[in-house]
């Protein structure tokens, strides 16, 4: 089946010198159109997954542009599911971009960003988790963004979401075919109680995969560890504790760190980015007042909080201020300095006692954090990462109407009603992996994809 009528054409490599680069033709008329300026074999009369060494020709001047080497995929078993065409021409700009304007000439259009990924999408090649987990690849930063998107490519979000779908929708079916033929024999009569345990189980199931999302994020990107606390308490030491390295400055003068210091380390397979701030307190200072200003900003930005307090001192009115800012958020209390005297008294909160000093006790916090975060092995784990936050967005409100259906469930009402909810949700899912999706959500998408992809 033919979807678009014309043909498009796309710089596939980055637009940057190199050895090579790749210049992806995709549509009914690809070989025909490449086939007009390429001298070597007749590309009409070649087979499938083949490839061809040539030249490619401009007919108006005769002159030669490029030595090529040509690779021809025959509709349907192709990246779009068209006649797709690959030149592979030499990698400098000014030639890539002759062959690719010359293309311009005989009859293909310039594709838009993520155009070839669409067609492949629309053509149902792949779904729509699938085309996102494309970009995944190429944007993958690490092991683990890696790891979570060629899962994604492979298919592990779309087989969870279709497999959830078809759950959702046998019991929709026999809700159906109870209100429809309520008189006949053969049909087993469903009350709420039937269907309680069911939705149950699948919102269960949802749930867990949203929450496995929430650690697929940190995989991804790693995880935002923020140092907070009043100055002098020993910040800057810790970051540099950490990290085993003399990165920020340390000082015995309050408000040394004015600006925000950042460092990266490994832990557990998992990247930890480490984030010293300036210390909080009420200041006349200008420069300092900036800092501070930004100390309170970036901890909305922290995955997790290092709130360190300086265990040779009480706690002080400024501890009692920041704690207040973070007592809501993910947090680990750090009382430093054991190796003084100590005159800290702490009531309620559970704290880690360290001195930036001693390196064994900063492995324990280490260790504090992977407990805190649940990442011993996390990666390891064989699991369906959702991280995209369209996917997640969906797969959330699918959860809400889950939960409205569960409580018309609770409240006795007619099964007629239970099934408007399970309908939504049984939508939402629908719009993960693209089965109803709108054509403004998808230009949006693919317009995110490079040009050529
Ligand atoms: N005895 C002892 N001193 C420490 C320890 N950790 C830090 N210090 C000292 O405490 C002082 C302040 O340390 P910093 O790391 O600069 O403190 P900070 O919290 O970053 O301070 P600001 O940047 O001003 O907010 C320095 O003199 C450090 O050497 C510790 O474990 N034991
Ligand atoms: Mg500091």
């Amino acid at each position: 089946m033919k979807l678009f009528e014309d043909t498009i054409v796309g710089i596939a490599t980055a637009q940057s010198k190199g050895a090579i680069s790749i210049i992806r033709v995709s549509g009914d008329q690809a070989v025909q159109i490449v086939n007009q300026v390429f001298k070597g074999r007749d590309l009409t009369k070649v087979k499938s997954h083949t490839i061809h060494y040539g030249h490619i020709v401009d007919n108006k001047t005769k002159q030669t542009i490029d030595e090529v080497l040509v690779s021809v995929f025959l509709a349907p078993k192709s990246y779009t599911t068209e006649n797709v065409v690959e030149i592979n021409c030499h990698g400098g700009l000014f030639v890539t971009n002759q062959v690719f304007e010359l293309l311009l000439t005989i009859g293909a259009r310039a594709a838009e960003a993520g155009e070839f990924t669409k067609r492949a999408f629309l053509a149902g090649r792949i779904d729509l988790t699938k085309a996102e987990a494309v970009m995944d690849v190429i944007t993958a930063e690490n092991k683990n963004a890696l790891k979570i998107a060629t899962s994604a490519l492979n298919g592990k979000i779309s087989n969870f979401v279709l497999n959830k779908r078809q759950e959702l929708l046998d019991i929709i079916a026999t809700i159906s075919v109870n209100i429809d033929y309520p008189e006949y024999d053969d049909v087993v009569e469903l009350t709420n109680k039937d269907i309680l345990p069911k939705v149950k189980k699948l919102r269960s199931e949802l749930n867990t995969t949203l929450q496995n999302a929430k650690s697929a994020k940190l995989l991804k990107n790693g995880i935002n560890t923020v140092i907070v606390g009043r100055p002098n308490v020993g910040k800057s030491s810790l970051l540099n504790a950490i990290i085993n390295e003399n990165k920020a400055i340390v000082t015995d003068v309050p408000g040394t760190t004015r600006d925000i210091v950042e460092a990266t380390i490994q832990l557990e397979n998992v990247t930890l980015n480490l984030i010293d701030t300036a210390g909080i307190r009420d200041t006349k200072d200008v420069v300092e007042q900036i800092g501070v200003k930004k100390s309170k900003e970036v901890l909305d930005t922290a995955d997790i909080i290092l709130f360190v307090l300086d265990g040779s001192m009480t706690y002080q009115k400024e501890d009692e201020e920041i704690f207040n800012l973070i007592k809501n958020k993910c947090h680990l209390v750090i009382v430093n300095k054991s190796d003084l005297e100590q005159k800290l008294v702490l009531q309620q909160e559970e704290a880690i006692i360290i001195s930036t000093k001693d390196q064994t006790s900063i492995q324990k916090l280490e260790s504090h954090i992977v407990k805190k975060l649940c990442l011993n092995n996390i990666s390891n784990k064989d699991i369906t990462y959702m991280s995209n936050a369209r996917q997640i967005e969906k797969l959330h409100s699918a959860i809400v109407s889950l939960d409205e259906a569960l409580d018309v469930i609770k409240s006795g009402y007619q099964i007629d009603f239970v099934d408007i909810y399970l309908r939504k949700a049984w939508l939402y899912l629908g719009e993960i992996v693209g089965q109803t999706s709108t054509d403004s959500l998808l230009d949006e998408l693919f317009s995110k994809f490079c040009l050529g992809k």
